[in-house]
């Protein structure tokens, strides 16, 4: 029995170990925090019930990690301990109990109670104001000289301003990159086709431990104080708080949100204002901590092997949490985007139960080297769309994650166009989960808002066979819904009713609800404005549609596709003979202006004029830019090294004029 609790305790041993490799020296977390806890956790309990297998070396008695070989090592006159911890109100309790019984207090005591930011512990030591050196913490006893590095960040003062500054005097605190900029950062190293970092945290880690300090330099990284360390050659007030205004007097970094409480209620509201606070803040806080603020009752309470007695981190529910890759779905969209996504054993993480996450697109699964019954950590940062951040390697028996070539639900060909990220079905209406989701974007909001039609109605009458398009909605009868799921006779008339209502629509509603690839509300609007009527849309050319605002040649393309297909044309056809209607549209008074309805090409290099500006000016007189040449454009402005666009003018016999001449022309006016 007591062998195999030994046995248990040397594997926990080793596992938490080869964790803190990876964690300290490769800068590469093996696992998520919430599951490193849970080992450090299991194994304190072990030790406790067993003290006849207690270790100075178990990874419960150390802090930290070891010191890497590439920095140079600088010894902590005095220890850089870690912290604590407690994970519920109970445990709050018994740690304020053993402080009172320890101290022999029952009077309520006064915690400093700073968040717990989720970054690099580092010591700055000043000598005479000058910042001399800067070390991590290490193993608490032995930690890195960063001093060049952490010279870089921005928010270190080299030198501190004010009164009484000790001789000696080291600041303790964390380094992080605060999220925008790590989420910036993140964005070009993808798109740079690097790595990119896990969180925060490592970002923060693995930017300051970096051997040549310009590339520090580059890194967003800020500082905060949390304490302090040695003081030499002045004095400091008896309060924690105190001191750390006082740091901040001398232009240190301190967050807004150090506070004092009085007692238990106090910190666990605290705790709570803060957890709620916790996805304004522009760092990453994995909990709070609660610190006696009478620095004589600290220095009398003292530390155990590696924590201060004084002082406790309040963690916050993980951010991160492990889970299993059970399975990949590949979800068809509206358009036919197909989209992976990962199917998980359930894991509660930033606050909610994950079951589901995107993966987004065939590139993602291979940037994470994904694959079914891989282990993998799941990040909901507050607030946030979960999703995977890793896989880790080794994990399970492992299956590939097969991208299909058709599609999983109407089995047509999936296409991917070079350079593009998204995979699509290629099956268009035919395919019932497109059908499916352009009924719904047909009946929201935005577009014809049809009130009562909700995604589960829609599923339920496309999978009854009771429609297939848009259009079919307006042969519903109340007798075919009544059947149907959580619809009774009440929901069934007022859905009728709600779909008699939208047939008075707008044009540019109708366009919009259509759901014609890339063509969102502000150009719905600006199509309908542009050619008054349906009929005018339908037979614009690209260049036609390129001449209004927003589209672009893609956009222009997407729409006379659209119009093209038979099958949609079939469902215009009947949408319009269900009556669907809109008032007519009065053109704009355009007619005064002086180049109304003149339409030029702008190409080449124009040398003195900026191109958007010319755009623009030509708008204002009431023309039109387009981005390509056709019988119908009446001037092309050839610049420097105009190619293919001026052959064409030159072909087609349309006026071509020099940069100088356009110049001439909009100075006329
Ligand atoms: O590692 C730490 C993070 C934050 C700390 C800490 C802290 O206060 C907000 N405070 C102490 C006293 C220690 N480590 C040892």
């Amino acid at each position: 029995m007591t062998e195999s609790i030994l046995k248990k305790i040397i594997a926990l041993r080793q596992q938490i170990q080869a964790h803190n490799h990876a964690y300290y020296t490769l800068d590469e977390p093996s696992i998520t925090d919430a599951e490193y806890d849970r080992l450090i956790r299991s194994l304190r309990a072990l030790e406790k019930q067993h003290p006849e297998y207690a270790s100075p070396d178990s990874p419960t008695q150390s802090v930290g990690g070891p010191v890497l070989a590439a920095f140079s090592k600088i010894e902590h006159e005095m220890a850089m301990l870690s912290l604590d911890n407690v994970f519920s109100a109970d445990e709050l309790n018994e740690f304020i109990q053993r402080i009172q019984n320890r101290l022999k207090n029952t009077q309520e005591l006064t915690f400093c109670v700073e968040p717990k930011l989720d970054g690099l512990a580092i010591s700055l030591l000043y000598e005479h104001g000058k910042l001399i050196r800067a070390a991590t913490r290490g193993d608490g006893s032995i930690g890195e000289d960063v001093t060049h590095n952490v010279k870089t960040i921005k928010n270190i003062p080299h030198t501190l301003q004010g009164d009484a500054i000790p001789v000696r005097l080291e600041v303790r605190g964390e380094v992080i990159m605060p999220i925008a900029a790590f989420h910036a950062f993140n964005h070009q190293a993808l798109s740079n086709d690097s790595k990119g970092f896990v969180n925060p945290r490592n970002a923060a880690a693995g930017s300051l431990r970096q051997l040549d300090s310009n590339i520090t330099a580059q890194r967003p990284l800020a500082f905060y104080s949390y304490g302090i360390g040695i003081v030499e050659g002045g004095m400091l007030t008896d309060s924690q708080f105190q001191r750390l205004q006082q740091l901040k007097d001398w232009g240190l970094p301190l967050t807004d949100e150090v506070i004092l409480a009085q007692g238990p209620e106090q910190c666990i509201a605290a705790y709570t204002q803060l957890l709620e606070k916790r996805a304004q803040l522009d760092y990453e806080i994995d909990g709070i901590v609660y610190k006696i603020d009478d620095i004589a009752l600290q220095e009398q309470l003292g530390f155990v092997a590696r924590a201060p007695r004084w002082a406790t981190a309040h963690k916050f529910p993980a951010q991160e949490e492990q889970t299993q890759l059970l399975d990949v779905e590949f979800q068809v969209g509206r358009t036919g985007a197909i989209t992976p996504v990962a199917i998980l054993d359930p894991v509660f993480v930033g606050g909610v139960t994950v079951s589901r996450a995107s993966l987004h697109n065939a590139d993602e699964i291979q940037r994470l080297q994904l694959k079914i019954g891989n282990t993998v950590i799941i990040r909901r940062a507050a607030d946030v769309i979960p999703q995977i951040v890793k896989a880790i390697p080794g994990s399970q028996s492992q299956t590939e994650i097969i991208f299909p070539t058709t599609c999983p639900v109407c089995n047509s060909e999936i296409e991917r166009i070079e350079g593009e990220a998204i995979a699509r079905c290629t099956g268009g209406l035919y395919c019932a989960a497109q059908r499916k989701q352009a009924i719904k974007y047909f009946a929201s909001r935005k577009a014809m808002n049809i009130e009562g039609l909700g995604d589960k109605v829609v599923e339920q009458l496309v999978d009854e066979q009771l429609i297939n398009n848009p259009a079919d909605l307006f042969n519903l009868t109340v007798e075919q819904l009544i059947p149907l799921e959580r619809i009774g006779t009440k929901k069934a008339d007022n859905l009728i009713n709600a779909i008699i209502q939208c047939k008075q629509t707008t044009l540019a509603k109708f366009i919009l609800a259509l759901g014609i690839r890339e063509v969102g509300d502000a150009t719905a609007k600006n199509l309908a404005e542009y050619f008054l009527t349906l009929d005018g849309i339908q037979k614009a050319t690209n260049e036609d549609l390129e001449l209004v605002d927003d589209v672009g040649e893609i956009v222009a393309r997407h729409i006379v596709t659209f119009f093209r297909q038979n099958h949609n044309q079939e469902v215009i056809t009947a949408l319009l003979a269900s009556d669907i209607h809109w008032p007519e549209i009065q053109p704009k008074e355009q007619q005064a202006l002086p180049l109304a309805g003149k339409i030029f090409v702008l190409t080449g290099a124009l040398a003195h004029t900026d191109r958007n500006a010319a755009k623009q000016t030509l708008q204002a007189l009431g023309a039109k830019v387009s981005g390509s040449v056709s019988k119908n454009t009446d001037y092309v402005v050839a610049g420097a090294a105009a190619g293919s666009k001026l052959s064409k003018a030159q072909d087609l016999g349309i006026a071509v004029l020099t940069e100088d001449e356009l110049v001439t022309l909009l100075a006329s006016f």
